[in-house]
């Protein structure tokens, strides 16, 4: 090509561009490679937050506002990279609620999905459906989407949890719906515990219902069981090299997530672990429950190294490469996107080193 038609052709491309810009068409060779790129390239980065810094401004939150006045006390974890966007990774939100003793965090209903994952203080309550249950440190609740949920707590001290939500997809679907209570707290029907009785023994009632669609009918996964678990696992085989030990949490009538959107897991990392190193599609935000450990994370040429301990949160966006290592031994609980990846067939994985 000569240099005349060269230069022809780029003043014809830059006058067909501006002329059809006001016709809403724009070129797609000047994006393609965005728009496909040959490995993801998250926007978001890795992140930690210590929760000894955090705790601090969570307890001012608790004098400057009342749990019924803020609806939801939270503080939003997020993501440095897309501030202002109430996410921790594209598609997840993180945040961390305190609820005081006497307080009530009123009735209300969405269509995003929602997990609790206890991280400080007993004897605060969540209500989902007429069945209310008491949290403890490391239980993992769930509060289906459309179901009427309020918080509230007979405890004598702040109880603090993790909120993990899909309200970015919801928002990309633009599939949000909303309704507020017409009381405080919801009617209770069923004495705590029913649903984790009829669903949560390896057994299902006959003619088995799903009350809550593809989400799993047990509202509370106990720390203790799935501790236990755990420690049976360390006690009675070795850790697989990349994970340590790693169950997934279940809805115990389909075998797949407890949520549509979102995947839980909960791992034990033995004292003196050193992980290998793997990257997934799947963006993933960690809550330390017990231990001390590092989480290196890789994105692109860049490396971020997190020394953790017990409370301490950890998001790895997708497809930067995580190792784990356990100078003590480490509980980890993480949620991620993976269920929706998996249900477009886009999920993977690498396993490095
Ligand atoms: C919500 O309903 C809760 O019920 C927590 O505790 C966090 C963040 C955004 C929208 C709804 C809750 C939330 C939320």
């Amino acid at each position: 090509m000569n240099t005349t038609s060269q230069s022809h052709s780029t003043s014809e491309r830059t006058a067909l561009y501006a002329d059809m810009s006001p016709h809403n068409l724009t070129p797609l060779w000047e994006v393609l490679h965005a728009l496909v790129p040959p490995h993801p390239r998250s926007p978001c980065v890795p992140a930690f937050w210590r929760y000894d810094d955090v705790r601090p401004f969570l307890m001012r939150a608790g004098e400057a506002i009342t749990a019924e006045e803020a609806v939801r006390r939270v503080l939003i974890l997020e993501n440095p990279a897309l501030r202002g966007q109430s996410c921790i990774t594209q598609s997840l939100y993180a945040g961390l609620q305190l609820i005081l003793p006497g307080e009530v965090a009123p009735s209300h209903r969405h269509t995003q999905s929602a997990l609790r994952f206890v991280v400080e203080g007993k004897g605060a309550f969540t209500a989902v459906s007429g069945e209310r249950t008491t949290m403890h440190p490391g239980d993992f609740i769930i509060t289906p989407q459309w179901t009427w949920h309020d918080h509230g707590s007979d405890a004598d001290g702040p109880v603090v949890w993790l909120d993990g939500l899909d309200i970015p997809m919801i928002r990309f679907f633009d599939a949000g719906f909303a309704e507020n209570g017409s009381a405080a707290q919801q009617e209770i029907s069923r004495p705590e515990g029913n649903s984790l009785a009829r669903f949560g023994t390896n057994m299902l009632p006959l003619r088995y219902d799903a009350p809550h669609g593809s989400t799993s009918p047990i509202f509370s996964y106990p720390y203790a069981r799935s501790r236990d678990a755990l420690a049976k696992l360390q006690r009675d085989g070795a850790p697989d090299a990349y994970d340590g030990h790693k169950l997934r949490y279940v809805n115990p009538a389909t075998g797949g997530s407890p949520m549509p959107t979102m995947s839980t897991f909960l791992q034990l990392l033995p004292k003196g672990f050193a992980g290998k190193t793997y990257r997934q599609t799947d963006g993933a935000v960690f809550s330390v429950v017990e231990g001390q450990g590092v989480a290196t994370i890789r994105q692109g040429e860049t490396e971020a190294r997190f020394s953790f301990g017990p409370r301490d949160h950890f998001v790895v966006p997708s497809w930067c490469s995580l190792s784990l290592t356990a100078s003590e031994e480490c509980v980890l609980f993480s949620y991620s996107d993976r269920p929706v990846h998996q249900a477009l067939s886009i999920w993977r994985e690498e396993r490095l080193d």
